[in-house]
């Protein structure tokens, strides 16, 4: 007999854990207990308790319900806890911000929030349950993580559209994101040369409307002024940043922040900043009732950056108001957080840090697009950090991906798991053509080379198959299912392409990508040409071979057309994409397919290796990992969007292949001041330097040139005693 109650008690376990997997919601709740199979919604809904709660939990609950609501049928309390209609489940409530309880039986239903974000995050639960006309019986006990969740809008290049900004507001709400930060670095009323002046009559209806769709999805927009460019330490300032926040309160904005990121000089000094931001706290953030707390970006926001003989983030620490957040993006400018790191920063500023998290951001790699898995942040950073936002690409609707992942991660990080995030990400975004979105997504989710260092893994899944295949084609012997494995592969890819590009399930996403997608449908089928070229070369087949060689070299040509059409931005202009590891694949079989075929043949067809007749050399830390951009008779180097601190002593150099002429260089550092410091040489081999001379333009840029003689090498020193900060807007070589 008690055996056979072990069995029963096994078997209803068994059923329970089987439908919790079936639930799925988004983020991951703290806890959920099915109570017993899911049962048909009910015709209708009678709705107890909405005159006191919360009325964005009301107003989209009756949207959803529709014509279900009614004065009879199964009874669903809603409120607040001490709100009458939720009374009896006072205590099931968690006593959390933002925290929740949700019960669903044939009896009622109970959406009770701690707080009224809390029901209206009850609400969004409620709507995740109700699938093809069933619900669950389930009880729901939940609450965030971290306080403070979202995006800050932060990156250099062209901000979002209202339309994609009035999309992520929804698309957070959907998500139970708080928070929503504007700071685009290319605003001009948001940083210089316009942070003094109001918005435009146009700019500011929008910016009232994005409140109003915030307050909505209860996010709270935070708009951000970044003055640090140019500000004086003068009243005449502080009283212009005092007026540009009462213009943005009156446009219905209740939360702030002050960012003095990516500057040098005057703005740089703590104990100015710290003197303005708590005049600031004072006398309006604490004084309006409905504001919430002042946030910070410092200037010196990464453990990287900190100088502890600046006293820097001491003067952070002991003299700013204690209320006010302030925020740090980990050890580096893009970096992985630890706990570790947020203890240490904890300390220097004597509160927990508000997390920025350079990521997905793209702003410093504008060629790629990052649609990885979010992963690499402690599970355990929870208790240490006030927020975490993170900053997203240009590209809002790709975006989504990896903030749908941060939704989940900041919300119940023990239970992350980022490859289930991811998945259900997809699924979320474009759930009619979502396997061709995860083909495309995961082989475009590294960076490349880059000056943060910061990498992403790619191709995972087939990148042992792909290597292994390599390492058996040059030793002669591979194995035939590595070669199947990698024909489906690239035939995924083509597929993928085509099937993304007629895609009209979200055409907002599709428009930002369309550039990477023609290029990813040419390396699928300069893959599958490469491997019937290995083949037709392996045949005997020279007919074919030649066929197959041409073709996957007219599709390089085409890939290389696209760099020069799309996604022209002025830093990483261009389209990259499987750039670690197809890319390099089909470069691998086309090279030892056409190696063996010229040996074979006794001919000498050209092979399409990457050629890059420049190298960069440099001893000054941010500049090393810059990536150049090559032209037929230029050299660019990608500018920098941060500050760089170039020490004394520190040089830039560019070696060429060969001896050339140099009819033109530029530098733009961004300086109006003494450039003196600065020393540009040319030299045949490397050891012996002869001096250019430089002309400074109006805008302050140095132009040079040396035709006399052809060079190899071309340098840039600081020849002075001190570090120079300069920004890296322009650098460039022409030779001939
Ligand atoms: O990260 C911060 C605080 N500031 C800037 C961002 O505006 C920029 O988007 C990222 C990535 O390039 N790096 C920064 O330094």
């Amino acid at each position: 007999m008690r055996k056979l109650l072990l069995y029963i008690v096994c078997f209803f376990a068994l059923q329970v854990k089987i439908m919790a997997q079936d639930i799925q919601v988004q983020p991951t709740p703290r806890q959920i207990t099915v109570k017993g199979e899911n049962m048909a919604t009910p015709v209708t809904f009678r709705l107890e308790g909405e005159r006191e709660a919360n009325p964005r939990a009301v107003k989209l609950l009756k949207t959803f319900l529709g014509d279900r609501l009614s004065s009879k049928g199964l009874p669903l309390y809603l409120g607040e806890k001490g709100d009458r209609a939720v009374q009896s489940r006072k205590r099931q409530i968690p006593e959390q911000p933002e925290g929740y309880y949700l019960e669903i039986n044939p009896k009622g239903i109970t959406l009770a929030g701690n707080d009224e974000r809390g029901t209206y995050y009850a609400v969004r639960t409620f709507m995740q349950l109700f699938r093809d006309n069933h619900l669950p019986q389930v009880e729901i006990r939940d609450y965030p993580d971290v306080r403070f969740r979202g995006v800050v809008e932060g990156f250099y290049g062209t901000p979002w559209s209202h339309e994609a900004r009035l999309r992520q507001l929804r698309f957070y709400g959907e998500n139970k994101l708080n928070t929503y930060i504007y700071g685009p670095k290319d605003d001009p009323y948001h940083s210089s040369p316009n942070w003094r002046k109001p918005y435009p009559a146009k700019d500011a209806a929008r910016i009232a409307e994005l409140v109003k769709v915030a307050n909505e999805n209860e996010v709270d927009f935070v708009w951000a002024i970044h003055p640090g460019l140019d500000i004086r330490w003068e009243t005449s300032d502080r009283d212009s940043l005092m007026a540009k926040f009462e213009h943005m309160y009156d446009l219905g904005v209740r939360s702030f922040a002050v960012f003095f990121d990516d500057i040098s000089g005057e703005g740089a000094k703590a104990d100015r900043q710290v003197e303005l931001l708590n005049y600031v706290d004072d006398h309006f953030v604490r004084v309006k009732p409905d504001v919430t707390p002042l946030i910070v970006c410092p200037t010196e926001y990464n453990k990287d950056w900190a100088r502890p003989e600046s006293g820097y983030l001491a003067t952070i620490g002991t003299k700013l108001n204690p209320s006010v957040e302030v925020m740090w993006t980990g050890d580096r400018v893009i970096s992985e957080i630890t706990r570790e790191g947020v203890e240490w920063i904890r300390e220097q500023i004597k509160r927990p840090s508000y997390i920025w998290w350079n990521f997905p951001v793209s702003d410093y790699v504008r060629d790629h697009v990052l649609l990885g898995e979010v992963y690499g942040n402690g599970k355990d950073i929870a208790g240490s950090i006030s927020g975490f936002v993170a900053n997203p690409m240009e590209w809002a609707e790709a975006s989504k991906l990896a903030i749908y992942c941060v939704a989940d991660y900041t919300w119940n990080m023990q239970s992350y798991d980022r490859s289930r995030s991811w998945h259900r990400a997809i699924r979320a975004i474009m759930p009619e053509n979502a396997e061709a979105f995860t083909v495309f997504a995961r082989h475009n989710s590294d960076l490349g080379e880059n000056v943060h260092r910061f990498r992403r893994e790619e191709s995972v899944e087939i990148l042992p198959v792909a290597e292994r295949f390599m390492k058996g084609y040059q030793e002669g012997r591979y194995d035939e299912r590595d070669f199947l494995a990698l024909q489906e592969e690239f035939e995924r890819v083509a597929e993928a392409a085509d099937l993304l590009l007629v895609d009209n399930e979200n055409e907002a996403l599709i428009e930002e990508i369309t550039p990477w997608l023609h290029q990813f449908k040419i390396l699928g089928d300069a893959g599958r040409e490469a491997l019937v070229m290995l083949k037709a070369e392996e045949r005997g087949d020279r007919e074919l071979f030649l066929r197959k060689y041409n073709h996957v070299k007219a599709l390089r040509k085409r890939s290389y057309e696209l760099e020069r059409q799309f996604n022209q931005n002025p830093y990483q202009p261009g389209v990259k994409t499987g750039t670690t590891v197809l890319q390099p694949l089909v470069l691998g079989i086309f090279t030892e397919a056409t190696e063996r075929f010229n040996r074979k043949n006794g001919m000498d067809l050209p092979l399409l290796a990457d050629y890059l007749p420049c190298k960069l050399t440099t001893n000054v830390p941010q500049l090393e990992h810059l990536p150049l951009q090559v032209y037929p008779n230029r050299v660019h180097l990608t500018p920098l969007l941060e500050v760089v601190k170039w020490p004394a002593g520190g040089y830039l150099q560019l070696e060429l292949d060969d001896l050339y002429r140099i009819p033109g260089t530029r530098m733009n550092f961004d300086v109006k001041g003494d450039l003196s410091w600065g020393v540009m040489e040319v030299s045949v081999d490397g050891e012996n330097w002869q001096v250019v001379t430089l002309t400074r333009d109006a805008r302050g840029r140095l132009n040079g040139k040396w035709e006399d003689t052809p060079v190899k090498f071309v340098r840039f020193t600081n020849s002075g005693k001190d570090e120079q900060q300069v920004y890296l807007r322009e650098f460039y070589v022409v030779f001939s």
